[in-house]
């Protein structure tokens, strides 16, 4: 079984002004195909594997068993073709507010605006390529913090809700080395959130 990435829910340009059409084109047609089809020449060595959700793979990333190698290549392909899904989706033209998700930030930060001000130190903080993540741990809370690279919270237990990926792929066209402007400019995209 070949796993295919999710369809863009929206136009390459649908984004515009925050994240350009050429940045999404490039993002989604080369960066997240390549996640996609090196993560499936991997599960295609183990056909245990193979027609099982990546997501629930990289939650038990750890009971595996593939060569340490191939189990890397996983996390690292595996990854960036989740994580990528989640991304398109939780943007869009049209912001949706989840009322019942600002009821939960409102009550562990304060405000939307005091969560914000913390997730965007932390991506603008990350070093080298990674995201910035909104997860509910295994307790129900919710947590933000950074993981490098293209880990994923599943692998740590936790659900992803919300993301944003500041790899400079990301924003670089667009942005170059401002990525703080990247970030602010993104919570224009996200549909989750007023
Ligand atoms: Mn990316």
């Amino acid at each position: 079984m070949t796993h295919l990435k999710i369809e863009l829910p929206y136009s390459f340009d649908a984004l515009e002004p925050h994240m350009d059409a050429k940045t999404v084109e490039i993002h989604y047609t080369k960066h997240h195909e390549a996640y996609a089809s090196k993560m499936n020449e991997v599960l295609e060595k183990y056909p245990d594997l193979v027609d099982q959700n990546p997501e629930d793979l990289l939650a038990k990333i750890d009971s595996l068993e593939m060569s340490p190698d191939d189990k890397q290549k996983f996390i690292n392909f595996g990854g960036g073709y989740v994580n990528h899904n989640l991304f398109w989706t939780i943007m869009g033209p049209e912001k949706q507010i989840d009322d019942a998700l600002v009821a939960e930030i409102k009550e562990q930060w304060g405000s939307v605006e005091d969560f914000k001000k913390e997730f965007n130190v932390l991506a603008s903080t990350l070093f080298g390529s990674g995201w910035t993540w909104l997860v509910k741990n295994a307790d129900g809370g919710l947590e933000i913090y950074n993981l490098s690279n293209q880990d994923s919270p599943l692998s740590k237990g936790h659900t992803p809700i919300l993301t944003l990926d500041v790899w400079e792929h990301a924003y670089y066209l667009k942005y170059q080395n401002r990525r703080p402007e990247y970030i602010e400019n993104w919570w224009n995209t996200v549909k989750l959130l007023p």
